[in-house]
């Protein structure tokens, strides 16, 4: 069988045969919609900043405006895109194997729109708004700069997981859960340097799951797996999942 991805024929017979499929996604996934990746130089006002910099609590009590401004970007940036055929192959994988858990790593809600179902969020959503001091969720009124909590007058943040802050326990224990259960775990459109996320992949090799990345840029763990696939998610899932499925 030739596939334009060269998609390894063993990895097609092991999802054909898996009972549960893995999959954690990165930003690499939005990047056909026109989601700029997040290690990716940031563009026009954005360009001076590093991201890594903005994504903590530091950056937001330091300066909360300046940070609500690049969330308030980044919301209509994903506002402005649609899903792309690697996010709607995902969706459809998951009608095809027994059973298919979607980690990822994204903020941006397009898994969401392209109809999966139970995604879990990994690092939070950047369309919920919560209160600073306890993490509860509110509604933020836009017209402010920083908007207040309505409980305790304090400001609101994105529902994001910002760096040295911890994965919500749900969402780490289910991916966790996912990961050892697995029989093929797929590593999608991530540079595997964000932990625990891009500790997944071992969880999962260790447990005996059959492991495979999918990433146009090998990543430094790709090494270790059973396939990579250089190739655009874009191009290879829906390949991917057209051979999974005949
Ligand atoms: C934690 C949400 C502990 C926000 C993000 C010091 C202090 C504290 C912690 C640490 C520390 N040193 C290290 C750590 C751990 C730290 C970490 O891993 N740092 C790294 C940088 C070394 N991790 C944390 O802090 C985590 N928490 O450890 O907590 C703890 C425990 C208990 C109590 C308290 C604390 C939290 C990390 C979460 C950070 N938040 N995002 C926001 O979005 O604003 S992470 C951020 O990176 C994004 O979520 C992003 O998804 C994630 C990973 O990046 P990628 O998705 O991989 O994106 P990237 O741009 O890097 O790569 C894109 C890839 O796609 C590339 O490989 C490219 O080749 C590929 N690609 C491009 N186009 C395509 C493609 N692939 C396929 N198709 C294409 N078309």
């Amino acid at each position: 069988m030739t596939t334009t991805s060269d998609i390894p024929e063993p990895l097609i017979a092991a999802l054909r045969d898996a009972r549960h499929v893995c999959v954690v996604t990165g930003a690499g996934v939005s990047a056909e919609s026109g989601v700029p990746t997040f290690r990716e130089a940031q563009v026009g006002l954005w360009a001076k900043y590093r991201a890594e910099d903005l994504a903590t609590p530091e950056a937001f009590m330091a300066d909360p405006e300046l940070i609500w401004r690049w969330y308030r970007w980044r919301r209509d940036v994903a506002n402005e895109v649609e899903p792309n055929p690697g996010h709607y192959a995902l969706a459809r994988l998951a009608g095809i194997v027994p059973r298919l858990t979607l980690v990822t790593q994204n903020v941006d809600n397009l898994h969401q729109r392209a109809g999966s179902r139970n995604v879990i969020e990994f690092h939070g959503n950047i369309f919920v708004d919560r209160c600073f001091a306890d993490g509860t969720e509110q509604t933020a009124d836009d017209s402010l700069d920083v908007p207040v909590c309505p409980d305790c007058g304090g400001p609101l943040r994105p529902g994001v997981v910002w760096f040295g802050e911890a994965i919500p326990e749900d969402a780490l224990n289910a991916s966790w859960a996912a990961a050892i259960d697995c029989d093929v775990f797929l590593s999608v459109g991530t540079s595997s340097l964000v932990y625990p996320a891009a500790g997944l992949a071992d969880v999962a090799q260790q447990n005996g799951a059959v492991v495979a990345e999918v990433n146009p840029n090998p990543t430094a763990l790709a090494t270790g797996f059973d396939f990579a696939i250089g190739g655009t998610s874009g191009v290879v899932l829906p390949e991917l999942v057209d051979f999974v499925s005949l």
